[in-house]
């Protein structure tokens, strides 16, 4: 498949990039590094992402590369061919897929999420690969079987997949691939130093003081093996966080040794709330973030939900529960 896409890739004249609604490190990444990889092949492209890009991506970028749909709502000139990276599920990258299906003559999907059980199938042309940490890596193949040469610029994007996906190498899928890859990127990025500090180190006073307050209000299950935590729109708006920022919190729960699940809920809007699962071990999350209408990867996943806060909790729970007694078991968990 990594063959047809780089047959198309060549075809095409003009490409646009994307990648899902609340972008992350991996899917920008993906985008930039081809962004530059692209452009050496004299092809006209662009980086068109639903929404706007965090801030703590702005080093992705020295001159305005990403932009953004929402809010402008463009008529996409008519393109021959869109590659989107990090999802498989074209609900996450509307209203902008609506547009890409009316202008772009093909539409490709490069991720390593599964492609949910029920859910909208990718593309006929995709390439899934749930064995690739990120898709970061799928991307530094792609150049490779393009032929393209790496520069810094293509490094340091591609670094960015690596690093953040796999969290500083801590979730490497038992593979060398990242740590492969990173050696030869590393060759072109310099300062792999000032990536992580961008990525992990770019906490503010308020965010400290914002995740002491959280940290404190952990409640705990199953004798410390599952941990639940809400985060309330007026204390994020308090601090000055983005939405973003969250996402630090539940990768900082996964730190404390006793945890084989943690589930943070953060409140978006009223009874809106983001849930994100992570789980370790033989502890598998993705079956009940799919068991409430979202998806993932199977110890990263998370969903949107609508409600009262303590009924999405208990249904949460409940799931979380049953499978910390079974685990590996939670496919079989039915949403209440
Ligand atoms: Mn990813």
């Amino acid at each position: 498949m990594l063959k047809q896409i780089a047959a198309k890739i060549r075809a095409a004249e003009s490409v646009v990039l994307s990648t899902h609604r609340h972008s992350d490190g991996d899917g920008l990444g993906a985008q930039v590094a081809l962004f530059h990889a692209l452009k050496k092949l004299g092809k006209s492209v662009r980086v068109l992402n639903v929404d706007e890009t965090p801030k703590r991506y702005s080093f992705l970028q020295s001159t305005r590369i990403i932009q953004a749909f929402e809010g402008t709502h463009e008529k996409l000139k008519p393109t021959d061919l869109s590659l989107i990276f990090d999802t498989n599920d074209y609900r996450l990258v509307e209203p902008l897929y609506s547009e890409l299906r009316r202008q772009c003559r093909e539409i490709i999907f490069v991720d390593h999420h599964p492609v949910l059980k029920e859910g909208p199938l990718p593309t006929s042309g995709s390439l899934i690969d749930t064995s690739a940490a990120s898709t970061g890596e799928m991307v530094y193949q792609l150049i490779n079987e393009l032929g393209i040469a790496l520069d810094r610029d293509i490094a340091r994007a591609l670094y960015t997949s690596v690093v953040f996906d796999t969290q500083l190498f801590r979730y490497v899928r038992n593979s060398a691939t990242s740590h492969l890859m990173a050696a030869e990127l590393l060759r072109f990025e310099s300062r792999p130093d000032e990536v992580h500090r961008r990525l992990f180190a770019n906490y503010t006073h308020k965010k400290v003081a914002f995740i002491a307050k959280a940290l404190g209000q952990i409640e705990y299950f199953a004798e410390g093996r599952i941990a639940v935590l809400r985060l309330r729109s007026q204390d994020l708006l308090d601090h000055e966080l983005d939405l973003d920022e969250s996402r630090d919190v539940v990768d900082m729960l996964m730190n404390i040794e006793s945890l084989e699940a943690a589930a943070l809920f953060r409140e978006d809007g009223h009874n809106l709330y983001k849930l994100s699962l992570r789980s370790k071990n033989e502890f598998e999350v993705l079956a009940i973030a799919e068991n409430v209408g979202g998806g993932g990867h199977p110890f990263s996943a998370g969903a949107y939900l609508n409600g009262p806060y303590e009924e999405l909790k208990e249904r949460v729970v409940s799931q979380l529960l049953r499978s910390v007694a079974r685990p590996g078991d939670a496919s079989k968990n039915e949403s209440a």
